[in-house]
C-alpha cells in the first residue's frame, strides 16, 4: 500500500475547496508541525524538568501544568509564524490573541484550541490531546476580533484533534469525512492510517465520571442504570470506560462505538467542557463520522456562542447511544441535588 503523508493528503484534497487558495492547507500543515514538537515533549515528560505544575492558575481556575504552557506556546508560535490566522483563542488565555503582523494582515481564518486536553493525566503517562477548531473570520480586515469566535459550530471549516498516546495521531475533518494520520517517528511524518473514519451507529461502552453520580441530572442517573442492566438483546451491561482525557475517551469511542457524557452536575450547572474549543470541534468530527453530539437536548453545533470560555454539557458518540441517553433526559427532566 502507498504511504500517504499528511502533507501529500492535504495537497490532494485542496481542490475540494473552491474558495480556498491553499491557506487552509497551509494552516493544517502548521498545526501538524506544532503537533510533532508537542509530541516530542509529551513523550519525554517523565524525563524532563518540564514535568510538573507551574503553580499558576489558568483562566478556568485550574492548576496549569508546564506542558500546557509549552503546548500553548508552541501552537501560538506556529500559527503566528504561519500567517494564515488573524486571531487565536485558547483555553489557556482569558482573551483572544489578535494577530497584528505583516503576514496575518490578509489572513481569512481564526482558530480556537485546547492546547493540552486532559492535562491532569500528564504526570501519570496517560494520553493527552490537542483540540482545534477553524472558522472563517467575519470581521473584515486587520487583527481578528471576538466576533470572529462568536459563530455557531455549524460554521466551522475544519476541526481536529491530536492524541499523544501510545502512538501520536492527528484526526481532522474539513466537512468531507474524517481522516486519521499516525505519526511514524522513523520518518517524522504523519501518515494516513485511518481513511474515511466511520463510527459504529451503536456501541457497548459508556464513558462518564461516575464519581459525580449523586450530582447528575435524573436522566443521566437512569441512563447509567440502564447501561448496567442485564439484557442479551442489546448486549448489556455495557462496559464503563473513562480515562479522564476527553480526546482519548472520545477517540476510542469513535473507533469502537460508545457514548461519552459530561452532563451538568449540581456543582457545574453548565457542565464542565468548553463549547468553542472542546465540544464544537469534537462534535464536527463525530458528526462527520456518522455519530451524534448534543447537550442532552439540542445539537451542539447549533448552540449560540455568547462568551469565549462558555461551557456546555456534552453527550457525544454513537448515534443510537446518544439518542437513548437523550430519551432518558427527556423522560426525567428534573435535576437532583
Ligand atoms: P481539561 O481541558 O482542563 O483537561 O478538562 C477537560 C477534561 C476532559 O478531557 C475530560 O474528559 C474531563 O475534563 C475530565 O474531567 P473530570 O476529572 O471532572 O472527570
Ligand atoms: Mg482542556
Amino acid at each position: 500500500m502507498r504511504v500517504q503523508t499528511l502533507g501529500q493528503f492535504i495537497i490532494e484534497k485542496q481542490n475540494d475547496f473552491p474558495y480556498a487558495k491553499g491557506e487552509l492547507s497551509r494552516l493544517l500543515r502548521d498545526i501538524g508541525i506544532a503537533a510533532k514538537i508537542v509530541n516530542r515533549e509529551v513523550s519525554k515528560a517523565g524525563l524532563a524538568e518540564i514535568l510538573g505544575e507551574t503553580g499558576e492558575i489558568n483562566v478556568q481556575g485550574e492548576n496549569v501544568k508546564k506542558l500546557d504552557v509549552f503546548a500553548n506556546d508552541q501552537f501560538i508560535a506556529a500559527l503566528k509564524a504561519g500567517g494564515e490566522v488573524c486571531a487565536i483563542a485558547s483555553e489557556e488565555n482569558e482573551d483572544i490573541i489578535p494577530i497584528d503582523n505583516e503576514v496575518s494582515k490578509t489572513a481569512k481564518y481564526v482558530i480556537a484550541m485546547d492546547p493540552l486536553d486532559g492535562s491532569s493525566n500528564i504526570d501519570v503517562n496517560v494520553s493527552v490531546g490537542t483540540i482545534f477548531s477553524i472558522y472563517r473570520r467575519v470581521s473584515l480586515s486587520g487583527p481578528g476580533t471576538i466576533e470572529d469566535f462568536m459563530q455557531q459550530g455549524t460554521e466551522q471549516v475544519a476541526a481536529g484533534y491530536i492524541i499523544y498516546g501510545s502512538s501520536c495521531m492527528l484526526v481532522y475533518t474539513t466537512g468531507r469525512g474524517v481522516n486519521g494520520f499516525t505519526l511514524d517517528p522513523s520518518i517524522g511524518e504523519f501518515c494516513l492510517s485511518n481513511p474515511d473514519i466511520k463510527t459504529p451507529q451503536d456501541g457497548s461502552m459508556y464513558s462518564l465520571n461516575e464519581g459525580n453520580y449523586l450530582h447528575f441530572p435524573d436522566g443521566v442517573k437512569k441512563y447509567v442504570k440502564y447501561c448496567q442492566e442485564e439484557d442479551k438483546a442489546t448486549n448489556r451491561p455495557y462496559s464503563s470506560r473513562y480515562i479522564g482525557s476527553g480526546v482519548a475517551d472520545i477517540h476510542r469511542n469513535l473507533l469502537k462505538g460508545g457514548v461519552y457524557i459530561y452532563p451538568t452536575t449540581t456543582k457545574s450547572p453548565n457542565g464542565k467542557l468548553r463549547l468553542l474549543y472542546e465540544c464544537n470541534p469534537l462534535a464536527f468530527i463525530i458528526e462527520q463520522a456518522g455519530g451524534k453530539a448534543t447537550d442532552g437536548k439540542k445539537r451542539i453545533m447549533e448552540k449560540g456562542m455568547h462568551e469565549l470560555h462558555q461551557r456546555t454539557p456534552l453527550f457525544i458518540g454513537s448515534t443510537q447511544m446518544v439518542e437513548k441517553a437523550m430519551e432518558f433526559m427527556l423522560k426525567h427532566e428534573t435535576v437532583s441535588s
